[in-house]
């Protein structure tokens, strides 16, 4: 323990998880660590959900980085204790009580809360609980395995607990750079030029006198599940491998491309996966999540920096990246989200940004959120944040769900996450559609070409046709434009039964 706790200030401070809860109290905001299942705080929350359901009647605002893990956010959501969630989740039993209205849930650009926390704009934090490796003798915290919003958590909280993780690496300490900019209004540019730049300190400066407690504790990460890569998706992961391609020949990239940046999940996974044996080199990534195949790009020397804000590894790569951290420590940075995802950083580096659709539309439209209109599925996360002010911002998806009761294009999206203005590139297994400079009615043509899987082509070609005998800059057939999800609510898919062929 003294390893890990330098700071003697804050050696009379350890206590029981069970104590240490005990400042939280019904209607106050928490600041959670964790992002991604990775380096999120474990025992305070168990020990909230252990009083829930010993009867105790409270409810808290949990505020994180994104989603966590240890089924943290199904505990608490099925013991009640959530009034508000912010500012992601990926969790079945979470989002069932969200779309059953038993909690509020807040689907935030993940960049922004750290800025709402500084304007005083959203509920105030009351308690940080944080994720540690250490804390140094100067009283720098040292995050685990992600950094998230830990750093505005800990600035802006009334009072901070920390969860000191003896069972986490302690090679860590050195691979985070904590920056945290000034207020809006004051703050001059971010002096962030390149992924592997190193702008601010090792840790999170600790206030001793906001430290209401040190929990001892020995619980690792939840692993990252993947779904194993199929056809398709190994499909749609070729297709971009040969859009960058192209662009390298038409000499708007050279073969290293831009910095990488991909969100969660297995097509992500692939597509970074698929460059392993590609032409490309000297590849950088300023991502906010890093997944297992940015460590395997690593090993084969085709990635020279890795940039995040957390780490989303499988079990097999947990142990063989963390176990191995001197290898990666030279290429390796974990910043607060608002760092690895700032609109001012993504533009200037020029990204490729690679996220994920549920649906998109016949123009260009993302809904990466929301099933049949309505229903929360996981939240925004940083898509939002990359989309718009990448370089290149490309929305993946396979062009059908539910075994073809689904097309993922469709008329118009049901909601919308990512507007025209903000998608450049869109891909499905079936191809790519390259919308740059391309006008809404030449757009439409294209994805419906390119993208819609054959089964759905001729009643997409069907509406566009309808649609432009009405005329107008983006032609729709108003009373028809949501009729694919309005078929799928009344028929179980999308197409009216007397209009299958
Ligand atoms: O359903 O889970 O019941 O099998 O959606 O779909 O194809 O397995 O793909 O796991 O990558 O999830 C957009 C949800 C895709 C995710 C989304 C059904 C489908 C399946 C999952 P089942 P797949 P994925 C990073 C940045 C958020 C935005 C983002 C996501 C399930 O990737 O949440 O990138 N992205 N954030 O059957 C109804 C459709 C459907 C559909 C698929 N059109 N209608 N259901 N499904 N298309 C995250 C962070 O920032 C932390």
């Amino acid at each position: 323990v003294e390893e890990r706790l330098r700071y003697n200030a804050l050696a009379d401070k350890v206590m029981s998880a069970k104590d240490a809860a005990s400042i939280i109290t019904d209607g106050m905001t928490l600041g959670l660590s964790g992002f991604t299942r990775a380096g999120d705080a474990k025992a305070i929350p168990m020990a909230l959900v252990d009083r829930a359901n010993a009867g105790e009647k409270f409810k808290v605002n949990v505020f994180t980085g994104a989603s966590l893990g240890s089924d943290i956010d199904a505990l608490m959501s099925d013991a009640g204790i959530v009034n508000k969630r912010l500012p992601f989740q990926l969790d079945r039993t979470m989002r069932g009580h969200i779309n059953k209205q038993d909690m509020y849930f807040v689907d935030q650009h993940l960049s922004v809360t750290a800025e709402y926390l500084r304007q005083n704009a959203i509920d105030p934090i009351d308690v940080a609980i944080v994720e540690a490796v250490a804390i140094t003798e100067d009283g720098l915290l040292i995050p685990t395995t992600s950094v998230g919003n830990s750093p505005i958590y800990v600035q802006t909280a009334k009072k901070v607990i920390v969860e000191l993780n003896l069972a986490s690496y302690e090679q860590l300490e050195g691979i985070h750079d904590i920056y945290v900019p000034e207020a809006q209004g004051q703050r001059g540019a971010i002096p962030l030029l390149s992924a592997s730049d190193r702008i601010g300190s090792i840790g999170i400066p600790l206030d001793p006198e906001k430290v209401a407690a040190i929990v001892l504790t020995d619980q690792v990460d939840t692993p990252t599940s993947m779904t194993a890569i199929d056809d398709e998706t190994q499909q749609i992961a070729d297709n971009i491998i040969d859009f960058l391609r192209n662009e390298v020949k038409e000499g708007r990239l050279t073969d290293t491309l831009a910095p990488l940046q991909s969100g969660v999940g297995s097509v992500a996974n692939a597509v970074l996966g698929g460059m392993v044996n590609s032409e490309f080199k000297d590849l950088e990534v300023y991502s906010e999540v890093l997944q297992d195949s940015v460590f395997d790009l690593i090993d084969a020397g085709k990635v020279k920096f890795a940039s995040g804000c957390a780490t989303s590894l499988t079990a097999e790569k947990l142990d063989s990246v963390f176990g191995n951290l001197e290898k990666y420590k030279d290429k390796l940075c974990l910043r607060p989200q608002e760092i690895s995802n700032h609109p001012e950083l993504v533009r200037r580096m020029g990204l490729i940004a690679m996220n994920t659709a549920l649906e998109f539309d016949i123009y260009g439209n993302v809904n990466s959120t929301h099933v049949a209109g309505n229903k929360m599925m996981n939240g925004i996360g940083g898509s939002g944040d990359f989309a718009r002010a990448a370089r290149i911002s490309i929305f993946i998806t396979k062009s059908y769900a539910k075994e073809g009761k689904i097309s993922s294009i469709v008329p118009f999206v049901s909601h919308v996450d990512h507007n025209e203005h903000d998608v450049d590139v869109v891909v499905t297994e079936q191809g790519l559609a390259d919308l740059r400079g391309l006008a809404p009615r030449q757009r439409a043509e294209l994805i419906i070409e390119n993208c819609v899987h054959p089964a759905y082509k001729p009643a997409l070609r069907a509406y566009v046709e309808e649609a432009n005998t009405r005329g107008g800059h983006t032609p729709h057939v108003l009373e028809k434009a949501l009729s694919f999800h309005t078929n799928l609510a009344k028929y179980g898919q999308m197409i009216a039964p007397e209009d299958a062929e």
